[in-house]
């Protein structure tokens, strides 16, 4: 095991093993490009790395299937949370295998293992008094008999006047809100104003944690946690933490382990983060059960993924789950007292697409699922493009433009075609033998001597988080590949000096068999089929310092291309579903003006809504917007002028069904007299559609 430094001004720390953790993406959707970017495909990289370097590595994932995000969703589709969860975990979990996210196990917060650690957590803060109990008033919906906790209810932010904030977070501003907070808060449930109602709750006092995080965090940390992260601390800290409650009014979710508290949960910020752990231990029972019995004693002693004080702790989650992970969580361990806490937290900022922030209530993202079926066999491009363009610093954008032209001109033109360059030149010069070498010239000495600086250089950038900075080393590895090549001209001189392209070769080989081990973290799918064609063992990272991986004599098996072209059809295609997902969401997004005053039914019924057809229809000459409409109305046939020209042909209406107000004071409009008015319902866009009564009503029918 060797040292290396993280951060300027801390000595050379030595680990054992590494915990890295994924965040727990809520199982109440499918995965998108954002989720990938910012999350797990670093830490993919960064597991597949430290395991190449041959260290003890867990790499944790799992789905979080608690909270009102998962139950909000079971209401929306008329189903159980537990279906909801079922279903999106599974779905989840296999784009994630088929993407290569190499977790060692991927957990469900719903097991029973997760429950009994959260629940036994609870009770041991509870234990040693490190809650305080409250009273509070908390909103109440009184017609769904229901407290409304986090998202269940929305209102207008304090701090910046979006009206869609949430009970517990602004996702416009950023701040963490209390439901109390909001202005003109409106539950989710009912749609009505909640009424205050009182009810108890335990706290985590973050305020008595204050002094510690300070030192931990501000002192501690300065240097080695991203600016980001380490900048959102410091503004959490400064403005002071509050108690925090760490149980919500809920029927699912974790239950509270304490006497009458029958509708009462963990607040899910409080059982998810412990799902880590518990994923750990399922990981250990499934490997007792079924894993390697050469890891027996590993799986025995998998408390110490947490709590031994030479295990890294990695947390790998998007910036919206920073103070989750820097303060609170921390603050959780630290007062349980015998677990180890996060050595960094490498957040990422967010991935947005087509220059659009992703939105999956507004369907505006990539889902990796689709992208698999559409692009099935290409996962490393996806892995490559958003690594290549990852939000590591600031946020960035995702375009099917970029994707297109990183696959064409960086892993074709440039990775893909120097391993099949030298493939094909070996297949035909030696018939897929790797040479010996002859006596190496200037070109082959300097390029020999570059290679192996590669394995230390992008492991470094790989220590510091910089995978973006990680990738373009190993590319340049494969751009010393190309020049080295074309500069060499094997397939000139092989007519005039058949010795020096032996050698030729042969270095091209050890470039192509250094790629391979390299490229592993990055693109595993790519490297597996070098490995294939190079016959090469799965090599340890460190192996790559060396420059003679690949043995003369050898034999190659047949070259096969690593990349496709990727055609404009193909992007064309994705662009245009965004564009219809972009005309969709136009209509569909309505804003909804306020009810008008109240009417008495003796109002209503002075209105004389019949069931017409249209019988003729044609435009009235020299406007834009009018029809003139001859309508049986059962009562009459009789001509009705109506302002909706712009969005309906004349001959397309004949026929149609409509709903109208009959008894309308006749009005003339160019010179028509129009006696009624059609109805129609109206988008926040103008378009208009028309209320049609069933086929099966006749002309006449009264509407009441
Ligand atoms: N499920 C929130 C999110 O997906 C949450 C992460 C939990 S990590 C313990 O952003
Ligand atoms: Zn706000």
């Amino acid at each position: 095991m060797e040292n290396f430094t993280e951060g300027r001004n801390h000595p050379p720390k030595t680990f054992k093993r590494y915990t890295i953790t994924s965040a727990l993406p809520y199982a109440n959707g499918p995965l998108h490009i954002g989720h990938l970017a910012g999350v797990y495909i670093p830490a993919d990289i960064y597991a597949r790395y430290l395991r190449m370097k041959g260290r003890d590595v867990i790499f944790i994932g799992g789905s979080d299937e608690h909270g009102v995000p998962i139950t909000i969703k079971a209401r929306q589709q008329g189903v159980t949370p537990q279906e909801i969860v079922d279903k999106y975990h599974e779905m989840i979990k296999s784009s994630f295998a088929l993407l290569g996210i190499s977790f060692d196990i991927y957990s469900r917060t719903s097991l029973p293992v997760h429950h009994q650690i959260a629940s036994d957590f609870f009770l041991t803060l509870y234990n040693k008094g490190e809650f305080i109990e409250k009273t509070s008033q908390q909103y109440f919906d009184e017609a769904a008999q229901q407290f409304l906790a986090d998202r269940y209810i929305t209102g207008t932010c304090p701090y910046c006047s979006y009206d869609q904030a949430y009970g517990d977070q602004c996702e416009k501003c950023g701040t963490s809100l209390n439901a109390t907070d909001l202005i003109n808060p409106k539950s989710v449930l009912s749609g009505q104003k909640p009424v205050l109602k009182e009810t108890n709750h335990w706290f985590l006092p973050l305020d008595k944690y204050q002094p510690w995080l300070s030192e931990w965090i501000l002192k501690g940390h300065k240097d080695d946690w991203k600016p980001n992260v380490y900048g959102q601390c410091k503004s959490w800290i400064e403005q002071g933490l509050q108690p925090r409650a760490v149980t919500r009014d809920l029927d699912w979710g974790v239950k509270v382990p304490l006497p009458d508290t029958e509708r009462k949960v963990l607040y899910v910020w409080f059982d998810a983060p412990i799902g880590y752990i518990s994923a750990t231990k399922d990981w250990a029972e499934q490997g007792l059960e079924r894993g390697n019995p050469a890891d027996k004693e590993k799986y025995l002693n998998w408390e110490r993924y947490w709590k031994d004080p030479e295990t890294k702790l990695v947390h790998f989650i998007g910036k919206d789950n920073i103070v989750f992970h820097c303060i609170i969580f921390p603050a959780m361990l630290k007062a349980e007292g015998s677990y180890i806490l996060p050595e960094n937290v490498p957040a990422f900022e967010f991935m947005n697409l087509e220059n659009d922030k992703i939105s999956t209530s507004r369907n505006w993202a990539v889902w990796l699922h689709e992208y698999l079926k559409d692009f099935s066999g290409k996962q490393d491009v996806l892995r490559y493009v958003l690594t290549a363009n990852a939000p590591e610093t600031k946020d960035n954008d995702f375009t099917w433009k970029d994707f297109q032209t990183r696959n064409n001109s960086e892993l074709l033109a440039i990775f893909g075609n120097f391993v099949n360059r030298t493939m094909v030149l070996v297949q035909k010069f030696y018939g897929g033998k790797v040479p010996s070498p002859g006596s190496f010239s200037d070109l082959d000495t300097k390029t020999w001597g570059q290679i192996k600086d590669f394995a230390d250089l992008i492991g470094e950038s790989l220590e510091q988080y910089r995978f973006r900075e990680a990738l373009n080393n190993l590319m340049d590895l494969a751009r010393m590949g190309n020049k080295y090549l074309t500069e060499s001209e094997p397939w000139k001189l092989i007519k005039t000096d058949e010795e020096r392209v032996k050698t030729i070769m042969y270095v091209s080989l050890q470039i192509c068999a250094n790629l391979a081990v390299l490229s592993e973290p990055f693109l595993p799918f790519t490297a597996e089929k070098i490995r294939k064609m190079l016959g090469l063992p799965q090599y340890y990272w460190d192996d790559a310092r060396r420059n003679d991986l690949l043995p003369a004599g050898q034999v190659l098996g047949e070259p096969a291309l690593l990349f496709e072209k990727i055609e404009d059809a193909a992007i064309q295609h994705e662009v245009e579903k965004l564009l219809a997902t972009k005309e969709t969401n136009k209509t569909n997004t309505l804003t909804l003006k306020p009810q008008k005053g109240m009417i008495s039914l003796n109002d209503f019924s002075a209105v004389d809504i019949r069931c017409g057809t249209i019988l003729e229809a044609e435009k009235v000459p020299k406007t834009q917007k009018l029809l003139k409409l001859k309508i049986d109305t059962g009562l009459d046939v009789r001509t009705v002028v109506s302002g909706i020209a712009e969005y309906f042909n004349p001959e397309e209406i004949i026929g149609r069904r409509v709903s109208i107000l009959a008894n309308l004071e006749p009005v003339t409009i160019r010179g028509i007299e129009s006696k009624g008015m059609i109805l129609m319902a109206e988008n926040s866009d103008g378009k208009l559609f028309f209320v049609s009564p069933d086929d099966g009503t006749l002309s006449g029918a009264d509407i009441k």
